[in-house]
């Protein structure tokens, strides 16, 4: 079994995106002076006087800058990042979790030949009191080696990407699979347990904060009517027929550096809720994220579907590692599990929605639920095609 997929793909072309995302254009990061990330950048051991930096990525959940410091005449860049601790209540576990997976493939990707760590795994800067994270006015941040010559996409852009993402995703599974103990904490409690996620969506439309339920019946009965499928992973992560393994848990596509050379993936990043769960759940995400040519948050949802072409070349990318380690029930529910996850985040959405959106960030109104509609749009379709979804998989499996 290959242990890092670096193939050889050719990429005609790679498609350029705009990292910095403008403020009140398509989020709500908060923008900072230079003085302020310059006085946060000090606060961590690494030399360096800061020059520029502004909001970057499209993440949800945190508040991301991406800075450029001049030192002894080069110019690194990295990534600071506050830290949302309204999600992340024990930010201690949070970053010994991420020391822990970085260093461990660290230490895999320095042992092979011909790997480039500060490329291929994230690197936490220590604070100047040797912490992975600072706590300023009650803010949390961390720093991140920005990884060079390489960005993220939002949605595939070309026949490679998904192929490049998936086996990027199983080779990170393959490097953790010797985690030694103790097992890793527990980040977000409950993360992937889809029956409490439909609880929790239960739970807001009863008390519809915003009055927004009347709004999305058709959406909110589409989700309920599902409820019977919610429980297939847990059961049998609880029953041992589907194993327990160390998985990423957020496998979307913009969590897969792309080399701008090469096209080729060289990081997997966002290890916030790396913990133990059904690979299936990584597997699903991928599917959710890279399988069509449709972006998350769809006003129009007429457009959206499974490409199965896409679609396999995500079966391939994973099993091309994955193969000989997954089990046959696993094998078995893999076109399931992207029903599975792309329904769940739908519901997180919608429960979002019906919140007031107080979870994910927005940058327009109505955004969650165009994101719930998206994925539902994306369940209805993968309902269709299940079917041809498992020939291809069998195909790959054989
Ligand atoms: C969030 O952090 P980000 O944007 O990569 C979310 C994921 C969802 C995803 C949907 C901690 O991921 O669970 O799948 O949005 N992360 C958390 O785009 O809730
Ligand atoms: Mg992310």
């Amino acid at each position: 079994m290959r242990i890092l997929n670096f193939g050889s793909l050719n990429i005609d072309h790679v498609y350029r995106v705009d990292h910095l995302v403008r403020l009140g254009e398509t989020m709500q990061t908060q923008q900072r002076s230079l003085q302020e990330l310059a006085e946060l950048f000090a606060r961590f051991d690494i030399s360096g006087r800061l020059i520029d930096g502004g909001p970057h990525g499209t993440g949800h959940i945190h508040d991301t800058y991406r800075v450029e410091v001049d030192a002894d005449g080069a110019s690194p860049s990295y990534v600071l990042q506050r830290v949302n601790r309204n999600i992340f209540k024990n930010i201690d576990h949070l970053m010994d979790n991420i020391c822990r997976v970085t260093d461990h493939i660290r230490g895999h990707l320095l042992r092979m030949n011909g790997h480039d760590p500060l490329r291929e795994c994230l690197t936490v800067i220590r604070s100047n009191d040797d912490a992975p994270y600072i706590e300023v006015n009650d803010e949390i941040w961390r720093l991140y080696v920005e990884i060079s010559g390489s960005r993220t996409f939002d949605r595939v852009r070309n026949v490679n990407h998904a192929y490049e993402a998936a086996s990027m995703f199983a080779s990170f599974a393959t490097l953790l699979a010797d985690l030694p103990d103790p097992p890793l904490h527990e980040t977000i409690p409950n993360f992937h347990d889809t029956p409490q996620r439909v609880a929790q969506l239960k739970g807001a439309i009863e008390s519809d904060s915003c009055g927004r339920a009347e709004s999305c019946r058709e959406e909110i009965d589409f989700a309920l009517g599902l409820e019977s499928m919610t429980d297939t992973i847990t059961s049998g992560l609880r029953n041992g027929s589907i194993p327990m393994r160390v998985t990423h848990n957020d496998t979307k596509f913009n969590n897969v550096m792309i080399d701008d050379q090469t096209g080729k993936g060289i990081c997997v990043l966002d290890l916030d809720t790396v913990m133990h769960g059904s690979a299936l759940y990584d597997f699903g995400d991928m599917v959710r994220s890279m399988s069509g040519e449709f972006e998350e948050n769809e006003e129009d949802q007429s457009g959206v579907a499974l490409d199965l072409d896409r679609y396999e070349q995500i079966v391939k990318g994973y099993l091309d590692i994955a193969h000989d380690v997954l089990v046959d029930r696993e094998v078995e529910l893999l076109p399931f599990s992207a029903k599975l996850i792309t329904y769940e985040i739908g519901i997180r959405f919608l429960k979002d929605y019906l919140d007031g959106d107080v979870y994910f960030k927005i940058g327009r109104p109505h955004e969650n639920l165009d994101r719930a509609r998206t994925q539902f749009a994306l369940v209805r379709s993968i309902i269709e095609k299940e079917d041809a979804m498992a020939a291809v998989t069998a195909r790959h499996m054989g």
